[in-house]
C-alpha cells in the first residue's frame, strides 16, 4: 500500500444541518492516524484544507450555498488531484458529502490519464441523486451522484474538465435506505447500480459485496465513498441525517474486510461524520476501526483456503 495522505475538509456547506465541519477534528481525536501506523501503514496528516465559512442562507434555486460548495469543491478537488500524483492514497475527512464531487472527479480524471479501470463505492443511507429541480431540501449533500454523472449545476458538473466525470457503470452503491421520490426516477434514468438495504436482507452482505466487488481487476482503481450515515443510525449516532436500518457492526466489518480484499483500494473519502449529534466521540471511533478494517486490519488473520 501507498502512502495515504489524510487531509480534512472542515465544512458543512452542503448540509442545512451544521456541525460535519466538525468531522476531521473528532476524526483526529479518535487517533484515526494512529490507528492505520499500527498495521505498518504509512500515513500523513497533511491537515485541513481551507475554505468559505458557512453564511447559513436558505436555497436559492433549489440550491444551498452554491458558491461555497463550488469553492470548497475546487479546493479539494486540486488537492486530491496532488496527492495521487504523488503516488498517494487520498484520504478526504469530510466534511459533508457534496465534497465528494471533487474528491471523485479529481480520481476519475487520474485514472484518465493513467488508463486505469475506475470503480467508485458508494456506502450510503441515501442515494445522493438529486438535482434542484427534485431536492426537497436544496441540500447539495443529496446532490453529489447526480453531478458526478453529469445532471447539476455546470459550476459542479464541470470539474475536472470533462461531463460527464463518472460513467454511470463505474458507480455501485451499498446501503441506501431513503431515496426521495423523484429521486428514484433519476437513480433508473441514470443506470446507477445500487444494493439497497433490501438486498442486504434478503442476500447478506457477502453475497452482496461479491455482486457490488464483481470484474475489479489488477487494472482497477477502486475509490470508495464512505458516508458515515451508511452505518445502523442505534450503532452510529453522530451523523447529521441518520436513518434506522442501516448494516449492523458485522455487517459493516465484513463489508469493509471484503474490500480490504480487492487490494485495489486507491482513494477514499469518510463523509458527514457530525460530532455535534455523536455521544462521547462514539461515532468518530467506531470509523476508525471500520477504516482500519477497509485498509486490511483483519486480514492479518489469513482465511485458511477453499470452501468452510
Ligand atoms: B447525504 C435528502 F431529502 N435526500 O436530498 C436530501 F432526505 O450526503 C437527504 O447522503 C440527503 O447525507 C442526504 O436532502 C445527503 C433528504
Ligand atoms: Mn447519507
Ligand atoms: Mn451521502
Ligand atoms: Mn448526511
Amino acid at each position: 500500500m501507498n502512502k495515504i495522505r489524510m487531509m480534512g475538509a472542515p465544512t458543512d456547506v452542503g448540509a442545512s444541518r451544521r456541525g460535519a465541519s466538525m468531522g476531521p477534528a473528532a476524526l483526529r481525536v479518535a487517533e484515526l492516524q494512529r490507528g492505520l501506523q499500527q498495521h505498518g501503514l504509512e500515513v500523513v496528516d497533511g491537515g485541513d484544507l481551507a475554505g468559505p465559512a458557512n453564511p447559513q442562507q436558505p436555497p436559492v434555486q433549489g440550491l444551498r450555498h452554491l458558491d461555497q460548495v463550488v469553492q470548497w469543491n475546487q479546493t479539494v478537488y486540486a488537492a486530491v488531484e496532488h496527492s495521487l500524483r504523488a503516488g498517494e492514497v487520498p484520504l478526504l475527512m469530510g466534511g459533508d458529502h457534496a465534497l465528494a464531487v471533487g474528491s471523485i472527479a479529481a480520481v476519475a480524471r487520474h485514472c484518465r490519464e493513467q488508463g486505469k479501470d475506475l470503480r467508485v463505492l458508494w456506502l450510503d443511507a441515501h442515494a445522493d441523486a438529486n438535482t434542484s429541480q427534485s431536492t426537497p431540501t436544496g441540500n447539495i449533500h443529496g446532490m453529489p451522484v447526480a453531478c458526478l454523472l453529469g445532471v447539476g449545476p455546470a459550476e459542479l458538473t464541470g470539474i475536472g474538465g470533462q461531463v460527464p466525470a463518472l460513467q454511470p457503470q463505474q458507480i455501485c452503491q451499498v446501503g441506501i435506505r431513503s431515496v426521495d421520490r423523484e429521486e428514484k426516477r433519476h437513480l433508473r434514468e441514470l443506470g446507477v447500480r445500487v444494493y439497497d438495504m433490501r438486498h442486504i436482507d434478503e442476500h447478506g452482505m457477502r453475497v452482496t459485496m461479491e455482486q457490488a466487488l464483481a470484474g475489479i481487476g489488477p487494472d482497477t482503481h477502486l475509490h470508495v465513498s464512505f458516508d458515515v450515515d451508511f452505518l445502523d443510525s442505534a450503532l452510529a449516532p453522530g451523523v447529521g441525517t441518520a436513518v434506522p436500518g442501516g448494516p449492523t457492526y458485522r455487517e459493516a466489518q465484513l463489508c469493509m474486510e471484503m474490500i480490504a480484499d480487492t487490494g485495489r483500494l486507491a482513494s477514499l473519502d469518510v463523509m458527514e461524520l457530525n460530532p455535534a449529534c455523536d455521544v462521547r466521540n462514539q461515532t468518530a471511533e467506531l470509523v476508525v476501526d471500520l477504516v482500519e478494517s477497509l485498509f486490511g486490519k483483519s486480514t492479518l488473520i489469513r482465511r485458511p483456503e477453499g470452501p468452510y
